[in-house]
């Protein structure tokens, strides 16, 4: 019972009794906001209690109207006390009830957490750089939207030239195009600085084709040395890829096969003993033991000319990330990189 309660039994007792008088109970046993409102239109309501009673008034003389009026007004501050003591109670209870069922325990610990990871493909690219860096190769990224010069011409590879194909290149108007590959950035590097040259370009680039084997887009690392003429042989070419092949794969075979490529002559291409089945013969390597990773050669003069080089020599190299991501962890479908599915990416945490 709260003082108010208190104050208005003391004053039935002075006063009497009421009609009134369950009305505190009322108030004072309400269980919710939402009963004390429906009690308060019940007595203070224009058609409530307490108008009723005021109501009587006019039938009463002069002097018991006054002893009813005050006594009325009595009752009537008393109960809105009453109420207002219950109101705030009410909320209050309301309010704790909530907070507690919302509450949230900051210091409590997580049942899991999920760790986010590299793409494969980008940690092996990471990886590529990282050997090429520690060659004092500089890293140069140029721009996906190329333009006939630099993606082709100054490539060796003239108008009409197959490669050229609207079959094969993403084009815009203007003769612009999507770099078909990352050599663009290697013509604009010799363009905008004298030799020597000790670069790759790793990045995206777009071809159109999609198979089995071939993504619209894919990545490329693309290497380039240039010196003086003279100074720079297959030997090194040979020598730099092996110890590069043996820094990604580990202990595999390596060997050159003569190739062609329009930007380099001679052209090779690298393969590694199959990391499947070391050699033996397996369905990946097409049961030859040998997987191909690698193209490479010694820049073409006409490269060279191109770019306004003379008196220079030169070899380069290109490879395909997710070639060398599929060989390294071991993933069969080249398309399961491009899917982003969480059960494939979580594995690389
Ligand atoms: C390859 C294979 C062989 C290459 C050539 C050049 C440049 F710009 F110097 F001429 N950049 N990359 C090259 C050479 C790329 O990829 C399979």
């Amino acid at each position: 019972m709260g003082i108010n309660s208190l104050i208005v039994y003391v004053h039935i007792l002075i006063y009497g009794d009421s009609i009134l008088k369950e009305w505190y109970d009322k108030i004072n046993d309400a269980l919710s906001v939402e009963t004390l409102e429906e009690i308060r239109i019940c007595v203070f309501g224009k058609k409530g209690i307490l108008a009723a009673e005021f109501a009587k008034m006019k039938d009463l003389s002069g002097q018991e109207k006054g002893k009813l009026a005050k006594e009325l007004n009595t009752h009537k501050a008393a109960l809105m006390n009453e109420f207002t003591a219950k109101k705030i109670t009410l909320q209050t209870e309301a309010l704790m009830v909530a907070m507690k069922a919302e509450a949230i325990d900051v210091s409590m610990f997580s049942t899991s957490s999920q760790a986010g990871a590299l793409h494969p493909v980008m940690e092996t690219m990471d990886r590529i750089v990282e050997y090429f860096s520690s060659m004092n190769f500089a890293v140069k990224t140029g721009q996906i939207v190329e333009d006939d010069f630099n993606n082709f011409e100054a490539l060796n590879l003239p108008k009409y030239h197959p490669a050229r194909d609207m079959q094969d290149t993403f084009y815009f108007k203007d003769e612009m195009m999507l770099r078909t590959h990352t050599s663009p950035v290697q013509i604009r590097t010799m363009m905008a600085s004298k030799p020597p040259i000790r670069m790759i370009a790793p990045g995206a680039v777009f071809r159109r084709d999609y198979d089995l084997t071939h993504t619209p887009m894919f990545h490329q690392v693309e290497g380039l040395l240039v010196d003086k003429e003279g100074t720079v042989s297959f030997a090194n070419l040979k020598f730099i890829l092996e110890d590069f092949l043996k820094y990604m794969f580990g202990e595999v075979e390596v060997r050159f096969r003569p190739s062609f490529f329009p930007f380099t002559e001679p052209s090779a291409e690298v393969d590694i003993s199959c990391v499947f089945c070391k050699g033996e013969g397996c369905r990946v390597c097409s049961h030859t033991g040998w997987l191909e990773v690698l193209g490479c050669g010694i820049v073409d003069p006409n490269v060279f000319e191109a770019v306004n080089y003379k008196d220079v020599s030169g070899y380069a190299f290109g490879l395909g990330v997710e070639r060398f991501a599929m060989l390294i962890h071991q993933i069969g479908d080249l398309r399961s990189l491009f899917e982003g599915d969480i059960k494939l990416l979580e594995q690389f945490q």
